[in-house]
């Protein structure tokens, strides 16, 4: 693994002694067959792709993936001049956190010194031009991740009633410059922002993306590295997938072989590995500060053959089976009547609330096929009131809904558009009964499914996703009888079975990831996938520039580069 000085922090960039996946032809990845059982106002933009785009052309304000909710264009531009200065919010640390990382993304690239300084009379603008980042003062109607952004003649001024709603309104700011801003050394200029104003806030609160570092263990830098291309899409929340049959990647000091024993391996047979506690700690304090919030997920009671092989008393023969380096699931159980299995959720489930401020503790509950149906729900009745009984709120596989989800418990739904009726009735009834909803359809939502029968990475069970099957589906009508204000956002997870660097994950999520990441974020009414496609063709270079291996699709028009 190589660092590289990423936006301030230090980053992996995954080492190519491989060609990038993109430019793979055949498929390098035999797995053993996966058994799965399937339970399973705005405006319209007119955007131009970059290449031909005249280099001081402004690019349309609404060009930006997730597309705003509103935007108004019109009125002089802004450039940025090497007097350009960043005036954040007097008093608020959050402000100036922000405003530091947008002068970290612009210094390298533009060669200026974009001093960061803190301003409080903001009718007295001294009128020398620049980036203002401003809290309050009368939108509060945007909500906790809304802003605005009115660019013209002296500046750009991004207001927020809150913090998030500030580095959102950063990351329109981005991708409103050209793509050469994400470099890191210095580029031709000018870095004109077109005039207008932006008015944006988001459709659901719930935007994620997950990520299963139980595979394929992914260090602390790489995980930072996803974090940093969740956050220019204005994702909120990072699922991490901490345990399954493979690993068990997190320190745990009441049951410490858990990770010591249960995380020395992954797929295949490589070393494994696991986070520290000062790890997770790192990982934490560094989504903050791209203001997302940390979903850990420990599967249970089925996905636990890591925990089984460290500690012979969960098992109700008494017997350690041996680590797992396949990719069959279904297989693994916690004991339900022992007492022990108890003791065990108890102390897992403690010390993680202990370490994770945000409120969801994902407690799986998929694929528990070896595990009888009253026994799952007796087991997911217990393990849900343990999260209760440390504070925080039960997420798990929709297949809860098959056992008695608690008052406000999010159930995770990864089905199909082919699934059961049925099965999908029974989310929707619970969600009729208080059940809150993520939606991550399988075939549409899961990065880890080729594109098509070429890719070289990837599974297939739910079938082929391309770009515009991925982008093309409406959360709130997705699960029929399900109530609109159930559905809390979707999410976009990455299984990991075939992906175990940067590259692989970069190659899987882009360009699907900022599709789903608009469906999260923008009005229904911006939704058009003939629009869409030129406004995703026009991040390419912006990929590239941010050294983003990314699938250049057939389905989408890519600009030359
Ligand atoms: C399923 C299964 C996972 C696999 C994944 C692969 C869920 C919720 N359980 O999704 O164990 O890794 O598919 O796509």
């Amino acid at each position: 693994m190589v660092t590289v000085r990423l936006h301030n922090t230090t980053v992996a960039k995954p080492r190519r002694r491989d060609p990038p996946v993109s430019q793979r032809r055949t498929l390098p990845l035999l797995l053993a067959p996966l058994l799965l059982v399937v339970a399973a106002g705005a405006t319209s933009f007119a955007a131009a792709p970059a290449a031909t785009q005249r280099a001081a052309e402004a690019r349309p304000l609404g060009q930006v993936i997730p597309a705003p909710a509103s935007v108004s264009e019109g009125g002089p531009s802004y450039t940025l001049t090497r007097r350009t200065r960043i005036k954040v919010e007097a008093g608020s640390p959050e402000a100036r956190q922000i405003g530091t990382y947008l002068a970290d993304i612009l210094r390298p690239s533009t060669g200026y010194a974009l001093p960061v300084s803190e301003w409080n009379d903001w009718d007295e603008w001294d009128g020398r031009g620049g980036i203002r980042l401003r809290l309050g003062s009368g939108a509060d109607s945007l909500g906790d991740e809304g802003y605005t952004l009115e660019s013209g003649q002296d500046g750009v001024t991004i207001t927020a009633p809150k913090p998030a709603g500030l580095f959102h309104g950063v990351q329109t700011l981005r991708q409103l410059l050209p793509a050469a801003v994400e470099k890191d050394t210095v580029q031709d200029g000018p870095w004109t922002v077109a005039g207008g104003t932006i008015t944006d806030a988001p459709r659901y609160g719930y935007r994620g993306a997950m990520l299963d570092v139980s595979r394929h263990f992914f260090t602390v830098a790489q995980v930072k590295r996803y974090i940093d291309q969740m956050a220019l899409y204005k994702v909120n929340k990072l699922h991490l997938h901490l345990s399954d049959d493979q690993g068990w990647r997190i320190a745990i000091d009441s049951w410490a072989r858990l990770a010591t024993y249960g995380g020395s391996t992954q797929v295949g047979g490589g070393p494994g590995g696991y986070y520290t506690k000062a790890d997770y700690q790192e990982i934490l304090e560094y989504a903050a500060s791209r203001h997302l919030e940390v979903v850990p997920e420990i599967d249970l009671p089925g996905h636990t053959n890591a925990a089984l092989a460290s500690y012979a008393q969960l098992n109700c023969n008494g017997v350690a089976p041996p680590l797992y380096t396949g990719t069959n699931v279904g297989f693994s159980s916690l004991c339900v009547p022992k007492a022990v299995t108890y003791d065990f959720v108890d102390d897992v489930v403690r010390e993680i609330a202990e370490m994770t401020p945000g409120k969801y503790i994902h407690i799986g509950g998929d694929e528990a096929h070896s595990t009888s149906h009253d026994d799952y729900v007796a087991f997911m009745d217990k393990a849900q009131s343990v999260v209760g009984k440390y504070g925080k709120t039960v997420m798990g596989w929709h297949q809860l809904t098959g056992a008695k989800p608690v008052k406000g418990a999010v159930a995770q739904y990864w089905g199909l558009d082919k699934t059961p009726a049925a099965e999908k009735a029974q989310v929707a009834k619970a969600a009729k009964n208080g059940a809150r909803l993520v939606l991550s359809p399988a075939d549409r939502a899961y990065l880890d499914m080729k594109y098509d029968k070429s890719t070289p990475l990837g599974l297939s069970w739910a079938g082929y996703v391309e770009v515009d099957r991925s982008y093309d589906w409406n959360p709130q009508t997705y699960l029929p009888g399900a109530p609109a204000e159930s559905v809390l956002g979707v999410e976009a997870p990455m299984w990991s079975e075939t992906v175990s660097t940067n590259d692989h994950i970069e190659f899987m999520a882009f360009p699907r990831l900022p599709g789903i990441a608009e469906i999260g974020w923008s009005p229904a009414s911006t939704h058009d996938w003939s629009k869409y496609k030129v406004r995703l063709a026009a991040q390419g270079p912006r990929f590239s520039a941010l050294g983003i291996d990314y699938h250049r699709s057939s389905k989408v028009p890519w600009p030359e580069e």
